[in-house]
């Protein structure tokens, strides 16, 4: 699911990571400590190997209990060895604790003072950070990259512009002490921006567990996208939470459909509602929520056949169909393949008739994740399940923190 994307988001990571080593700029920050009594025992003249100092000195935190000018010294070195595997192009690598190397130590100040004065003087030692403080022009490029990779995987102008904006304002100008790999600082960046996009997602067990039963819900869309196939795999998933169901064979519409919903709800032992071929499908669906009621189910799914909003008879069908069912939920099914135009056409289909939910079907099918990433803002309607193949269980509950997680590579915050 959506490989093409994860790679290129990857790509994009690994290059914004490398901009942040290269801006990385390196800053002397006094710190004031106070050595305990052994102090004395830790001052290293500077000519004695480093190595000598973390026997004596575990702590690499000079603000804790530093006894001794040499103490910040593991601190820089780590931090500049980490700095030379980045720039030696590996800056995903999280940087491993390494032997101490012989180094110079950091620049000391008032260390004979300290000795002459008294070991309870407190020492000011100058500890080198490095610090990050981009500017517009370092990221420039490589904002650039990440929206022809967005809108080249099919993410919507609008919400492509806003994943940029947020990237931006996370990260040019402001400060921020270089203790995060570049990885994570940019992992973070980029969860942030695409969390922000995804909305909220929805639970639909949850929904019908707070709501009066049956509760009602309509599945329309355009012909072929995975309507009936939809109908079926919601309705398994359904059964599994506990939940029982009823469906509504409400295409009468296509030769066909009737027998194609029967199978799938044989086969998951799920009852069917139907009526002959060329009925009128809100009758249909209009016994399957009596049925529901009459012997207390929780959940009646009602199959349409595929319209379109600008076929009137359909549309006015569409319409008789609402006022008769009451629908509690309308979900809007489309396949994430159409990319940008399952995204308008979901759009249109809002506008017009209305929807509450949508499901993205054939995401298994699609290299891009465009559809899926655009479609929850640009219609501010939650995207509730993703199709993900041609099995019954090749359903999944569509959560943002998942998909970022998915789309990272990370594991799920
Ligand atoms: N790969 C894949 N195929 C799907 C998915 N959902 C539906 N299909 C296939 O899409 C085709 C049309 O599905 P159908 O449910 O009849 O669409 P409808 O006309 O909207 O009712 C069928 O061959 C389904 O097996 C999915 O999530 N992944
Ligand atoms: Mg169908």
């Amino acid at each position: 699911m959506f490989e093409g994307l994860k790679g290129k988001l990857a790509g994009v990571k690994s290059r914004l990571g490398g901009v942040i080593i290269e801006n990385a700029e390196e800053i002397e920050t006094p710190v004031e400590v106070t050595p305990p009594i052994e102090a004395p025992a830790a001052v290293s003249p500077p000519t004695e190997p480093a190595d000598a100092a973390p026997d004596e000195a575990p702590s690499s935190s000079p603000a804790d209990a530093a006894p001794g000018p040499s103490v910040p010294e593991p601190e820089k070195r780590t931090l500049s060895g980490f700095f030379r595997r980045s720039k030696a192009g590996q800056p995903d690598e999280p940087a491993p604790a390494e032997p101490p190397a012989p180094e110079p130590a950091l620049p000391v100040t008032d260390v004979e003072g300290a000795q002459k004065t008294g070991i309870f003087t407190k020492l000011k030692v100058l500890v080198t950070e490095r610090e990050l403080i981009l500017k517009e022009d370092d990221v420039r490029e490589v904002l650039d990259e990440l929206e022809i990779v967005l809108l080249e995987s099919d993410v919507a102008l609008p919400v492509t512009e806003e994943i940029i904006d947020h990237v931006r304002r996370d990260l040019v100008g402001r400060h921020r002490k270089f203790r995060e790999s570049p990885d994570e600082i940019v992992t973070e960046t980029l969860r942030d921006a695409l969390l922000e996009v995804l909305g909220a997602g929805f639970d639909l067990p949850g929904y019908i567990r707070g709501h009066e039963r049956p509760v009602r819900i309509l599945f329309t869309g355009v012909n072929g996208t995975g309507k009936t196939t939809t109908v079926a795999k919601v309705g398994a998933y359904l059964k599994r939470e506990g939940f029982s169901v009823v469906i509504a064979a409400g295409d009468t519409f296509r030769a066909g459909a009737i027998e194609q919903i029967d199978i799938h709800a044989e086969r998951l032992g799920i009852r069917v509602i139907q009526h002959k071929q060329g009925g009128d499908p809100s009758a249909v669906i209009y016994d399957a929520v009596e049925y529901a009621q009459a012997h207390g189910l929780d959940v009646v799914l009602a199959d349409t056949a595929g319209r379109f909003h600008n076929k009137q008879n359909l549309m006015n069908q569409l319409g008789k169909i609402r006022r008769v069912m009451k629908p509690d939920l309308v979900f809007y099914v489309d396949e994430a393949i159409a990319g940008n135009d399952a995204v308008i056409r979901a759009e249109e289909f809002d506008k017009t008739v209305g929807a509450d939910g949508i499901v993205l079907t054939k995401a298994d099918m699609d290299p891009k994740g465009g559809a899926a990433i655009s479609i929850a803002h640009t219609i501010g309607k939650p995207l509730v399940f993703l199709g993900t193949g041609q099995g019954y269980d090749d359903l999944q509950p569509f959560t943002p923190a998942g998909m970022v997680a998915d789309l990272l590579g990370t594991a799920e915050a």
